[in-house]
């Protein structure tokens, strides 16, 4: 609790950091399967929590704690350094609970996330990526916010603030700006353009505004149709109206 430890608070300022959470898995190969594995074991797979383009986030990360199916054994997997990951082999798909547990410093809470695992391929070319055998990935991007945190921390988010970089605006309240400060290794800047291994980019963000504007457009034009639509059958229905005459009894729904 940072009231506790008399760390003050930065004031009107939010800090936010990327990151990456989910999973890969791969059937096996019968012809080159492990040896040592149980008989009903299909998969190998892989559940983490990275930084966006494998940036380090270590310094805001203390450790994950990754809550497996309880059919494993030691099913609470805590993973104290980086990489934040645990690798299983199973049959399953089922929830996984991830704690990301924040640097002491911070004063912060843990966080709870939820991830699906999927070990069976998914979307389009569901098919043949069975076929093939394909490593089947399921991945979100997400950002932890840390509103107002304490001074110590913010220290270690930015960088510090005595190594050059620039004291950012400190607006008021909670809707202030984020603030992205660059510091070599200590940003929440995310790349410009994606690569086979990241697909996270500015590239890809402004490609989704782009979609999205798109699909606003085509709602605010069915919108605009459907109403049309309204004031043709009202009008229709006070013409009924004025050529039929009012029905003296109308009947209950
Ligand atoms: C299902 N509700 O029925 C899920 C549970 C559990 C998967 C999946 C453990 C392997 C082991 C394993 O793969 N559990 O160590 O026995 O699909």
């Amino acid at each position: 609790m940072p009231s506790a430890t008399g760390n003050k608070r930065v004031k009107g300022i939010s800090v936010f950091r990327p990151f990456i959470f989910g999973s890969e898995a791969q059937p096996f190969d019968p012809e080159k399967r492990p040896a040592n594995i149980p008989a009903d074991h299909t998969h190998q797979w892989r559940v983490f929590v990275k930084g966006v383009n494998d940036q380090d986030i270590s310094y805001w990360l203390k450790k994950v704690q990754f809550k497996l199916h309880e059919t494993y054994a030691q099913a609470v997997r805590t993973v104290e350094a980086p990489p934040f990951e645990v690798v299983e082999t199973g049959w399953g798909e089922f929830e996984i609970q991830i704690k990301l547990y924040f640097t002491p410093e911070s004063g912060e809470k843990p966080q709870t996330l939820w991830h699906s695992l999927k070990l069976h391929p998914y979307g389009p070319d569901a098919e043949g990526m069975k076929e093939r055998r394909d490593v089947v990935v399921s991945q979100n991007y997400e950002e932890v916010i840390f509103n107002e945190p304490v001074e110590p921390f913010y220290e270690i988010l930015t960088g510090g603030t005595s190594t050059g970089t620039p004291a950012p605006s400190r607006g008021k309240g909670k809707n202030n700006k984020q603030q992205q400060l660059q510091q070599p290794g200590r940003t929440a800047e995310i790349p410009l353009s994606d690569s086979p291994k990241n697909p996270y980019s500015r590239a890809t963000e402004a490609k989704e505004l782009d979609r999205m504007t798109e699909a606003i457009k085509t709602v605010d034009q069915l919108i605009k149709e459907e109403k049309e639509r309204l004031v043709e059958r009202e009008k229709y229905l006070a013409e009924l109206r004025e050529s039929e005459g009012v029905p003296a009894v109308t009947k209950k729904r």
